[in-house]
């Protein structure tokens, strides 16, 4: 009967431990439980450093008992030959807890790779949750495809922060793939608990955190034929009503419309204890409540954020609450770019 799981332990003796016969279903190398699990099976990896080349030519799951930081696989012996060798899928290397660290041949001479998978196996195989290593060579390759469906290899470490190098990664300086391997997202950290969150391209802002989806909704695009400056764009007062665009973004007014601006309407003191506030504004832009400030005095300033008000497009309201201590002083209506407690 050829055995649905195989165990490897480098420090496995001749003779039988619980379940598990030296030689039937039980190996000190890899290479050895590759060849005799059934098809469709699974080979198990207790921790250790296994300096071995591996070729895999049917169907199986490759996981480890404890994880890729303790369990290592390393070329030390064969130039240009992966570590991992994928001919046929699907083949699963590592899963969540169970990957593996595949260290390529370490040498700086290009043509190093840690696992290589064949055009046969590259749309039904899966690397997940391992580590790869540049070793000291920038040479080494963590993932080579040689197909062209794509091969799935998130949530690996690729020996740096910024991701593997690859020409659809320009910032990524880890250890290289080739093209057809899906590497997004990845783990920044070697202890493979923080995935990187690739920016979303509609949240791009300019320096003073205008979206620029804001600006183009509203017209205010760089010239076809001019610098891509969107912080000057930012800058301008598109309607020339003394608001730079920023500003009305996260006022919420319109920037190509000169009659639109934030400003007060109304401030009236009623009833001897209470002021009362209107103001122009608007929901075209930041969506955070605008802040009430108030200071008694401008020499020093001390404002004071003493009420909130949703964004209304036109007229906003507001009733101060509470008695105010003075009956003159100064009111603002603030915009902070994130939302304050
Ligand atoms: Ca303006
Ligand atoms: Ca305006």
């Amino acid at each position: 009967m050829i055995p649905e799981i195989v165990y490897i332990d480098g420090e496995f003796a001749s003779g039988n431990r619980a379940g598990q016969v030296v030689g039937y279903n039980a190996f000190t190398t890899i290479q050895a439980g590759i060849d005799l699990v059934a098809t469709g099976g699974v080979v198990r990896v207790a921790a250790g450093d296994y300096e071995e080349t591996l070729t895999v030519t049917k169907p199986l799951a490759l996981l480890s008992e404890s994880g890729a930081e303790n369990t290592v696989i390393r070329n030390t012996y064969m130039a240009d030959v992966a570590t991992l060798s994928v001919l046929a899928g699907p083949v699963q290397v590592g899963d969540e807890g169970q990957g593996f660290t595949l260290v390529g041949f370490d040498s700086s001479e290009a043509g190093q790779v840690a696992v290589q998978v064949g055009s046969e196996a590259s749309e039904s195989t899966r690397i997940n949750y391992n580590r790869f290593s540049r070793g000291s060579g920038a040479g080494v390759s963590a993932v080579v495809n040689l197909g062209d469906n794509e091969l799935d290899a998130e949530k690996n470490w690729f020996d740096a922060e910024s991701g593997p190098t690859h020409s659809s990664n320009p910032d990524g300086r880890g250890a290289a793939v080739s093209d057809f391997v899906r590497f997004n997202p990845w783990y920044t950290d070697s202890a493979l608990t923080q995935l990187y969150e690739p920016a979303d391209g509609s949240e791009q802002t300019t320096a003073l955190g205008t979206p620029l989806a804001w600006l183009e909704q509203n017209g205010i695009v760089p010239p076809a034929e001019g610098p891509m400056d969107w912080d000057a764009l930012d800058l301008e007062d598109s309607d020339g009503d003394g608001i730079p665009n920023w500003q009305e973004y996260r006022d919420g007014t319109d920037p190509r419309d000169a009659e639109s601006l934030l400003k007060f309407v109304t401030i009236e003191w009623c009833n001897d204890d209470k002021f009362y506030l209107e103001w122009l504004g608007g929901t075209n832009g930041l969506g955070t409540p605008y802040d009430i400030e108030f200071t008694p005095t401008l020499n020093p300033a001390n404002w004071q954020r003493i009420g909130q008000r949703e964004r209304v497009q036109g007229v906003h309201d507001w009733m101060s609450p509470s008695l105010m201590t003075t009956p003159s002083g100064f009111f603002r209506i603030a915009t902070p770019l994130s939302a304050t407690e």
